[in-house]
């Protein structure tokens, strides 16, 4: 492949490990880079190098942009891979990357900035074609933020334009509410994000969460894999994600998959990137869009044996992507499980060694995970160990065998969410494919002891 042949993985956890695996497969060297805290970690021991980039808090480490480009330039690494969380949607990084020559695998800083700035987000997918949540063209400033949410009509929603992932957020159901749910909206984007900007859209109540998966090479090629449904989510955290969506039939997903893979071909995306949508009666209703790998794109490899990260590092190098739309088939159903190291029920993080430690196995069984027995937990980052995803013929299939596999995975030492996925494995709304977006925090509210 052109131009890369070391790669510094900038991450940790089960997703270095994924990385890791897409450079060994293309014969790339790797470097993984870790904080003190990580020194056992299974990324640094199955890299070629590792560097010690610092003090376990991220900030210090994995955060630490001058000691990533360092690490860079002591091993000769010419590519960095972000993986998600951390650096990966940090435009100052891909461009202080640009400026050493090391190629940063994802989209043009340009492109980050876009997505990032949610107003500009939204006005950007709407030139694009886009459907979106109907809303206010811009910034809502509190003179003016009655006579828009009378133009919407109530109830309303404030976001925040730096925001995102659900944080910043205030529902107005009514004119008496909308004062103080914009002010403190401003006063809270401005705490977390130091920018009070924010804007209104018409509040959905009982959307689906369904996000489109896109790749483009960057020279206005662009394909789509299909959707993923990831309603069931607790604080904004996902829990469990599915391919395909529940919801959709096979004409929705071509007709949405279509419009998003339009619009990155139009702004000539490079990179991954994930749409992400509101689903309601039978309409999309664009929110945000993700420029990096996310968590739950096994799913989506399941059912379409793309590999995303062979993805990623083929159009960052500029060789283009390694299929057309019409070479796409999807088949079979996927749900991943989020193994976390956290109290089933309360999700509290439960920290520690792992005493034993068996992954299942079998046909259609994936376990992205760098945990093992004796493996020391450490308190200071995200508790996801490691992530189950199914595949099955069909979505009764798929399910079929979740529970089996449930019965194989032993995790002994810490607690982990398993118990949770055995629970609604067995559930019939989730059986039936029947849940929205407040699902499962109704469902743990209301079977709580
Ligand atoms: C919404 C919404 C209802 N109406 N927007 C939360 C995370 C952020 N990415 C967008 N979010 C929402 N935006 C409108 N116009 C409800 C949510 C929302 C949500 C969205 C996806 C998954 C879980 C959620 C849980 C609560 C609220």
């Amino acid at each position: 492949m052109s131009g890369i042949s070391k790669i510094l993985i900038a991450n940790r956890g089960e997703i270095a490990l994924r990385v890791l695996r897409a450079c060994k497969e293309l014969g790339i060297a790797t470097v993984a880079v870790h904080s003190t805290a990580d020194a056992n970690a299974m990324h640094v021991r199955l890299a070629d190098e590792s560097v010690c980039i610092g003090p376990p808090p991220s900030r210090d480490s994995y955060l630490n942009i001058h000691q990533i480009v360092a690490a860079c330039e002591i091993t000769g690494a010419d590519a960095v891979h972000p993986g998600y969380g951390f650096l990966s949607e940090n435009a100052k990084f891909a461009d202080i990357l640009d400026a050493h020559g090391i190629t940063f695998i994802g989209p043009t800083a340009e492109h980050i900035r876009l997505m990032g700035d949610k107003i500009t987000a939204k006005k950007t997918a709407v030139e694009l074609g886009i459907p979106v949540v109907p809303g206010s063209d811009g910034e809502v400033l509190p003179e003016n933020a009655l006579e828009i949410a009378r133009q919407i009509g109530f109830p309303v929603l404030i976001k925040a334009t730096a925001g995102g992932g659900g944080r910043g957020m205030k529902v107005a159901k009514t004119e008496a509410e909308l004062e103080e749910a914009v002010s403190t909206a401003r006063s809270e984007a401005l705490a977390a994000f130091g920018n009070d900007a924010v804007y209104m859209e018409k509040y959905l109540g009982k959307p689906r969460h369904i996000e489109v998966q896109v790749v483009g090479d960057g020279f206005g090629n662009a394909i789509h894999l299909g959707e993923r449904d990831c309603s069931l989510q607790r604080r904004h955290q996902k829990v469990w994600e599915e391919a395909n969506s529940p919801a959709l039939n096979v004409e929705q997903r071509m007709k949405i998959g279509q419009i998003c893979a339009d619009a990155m071909k139009k702004m000539k995306y490079r990179g991954a990137g994930t749409i992400e949508f509101l689903y309601e009666n039978g309409e999309f209703y664009f929110i945000e869009m993700n420029t990096r790998l996310q968590v739950e794109h096994p799913i989506t490899e399941a059912i379409t044996g793309i590999d995303l990260v062979h993805e990623q590092i083929r159009v960052a190098s500029g060789a283009g992507l390694s299929v057309t739309q019409d070479e796409i088939v999807f088949s079979g159903h996927a749900i991943e499980c989020r193994i976390n190291a956290e109290d089933p029920r309360t999700f509290v993080p439960s920290p520690g060694t792992i005493t034993h430690f068996h992954a299942p196995g079998g046909l259609g069984v994936r376990v992205d995970s760098g945990a093992y027995a004796g493996y020391k937990i450490p308190p200071y980052y995200d508790s996801l160990i490691g992530k189950l995803i199914v595949h099955g013929r069909t979505r009764v299939e798929c399910m079929m065998r979740l529970r089996r596999v449930l019965d194989e995975f032993v995790v002994d030492g810490i607690k982990t969410t398993l118990p949770l996925f055995q629970d609604l494995v067995s559930n019939q709304d989730i059986a039936n494919g029947d849940y929205d977006i407040h699902w499962l925090e109704k469902y743990l509210a209301e079977t709580s002891a």
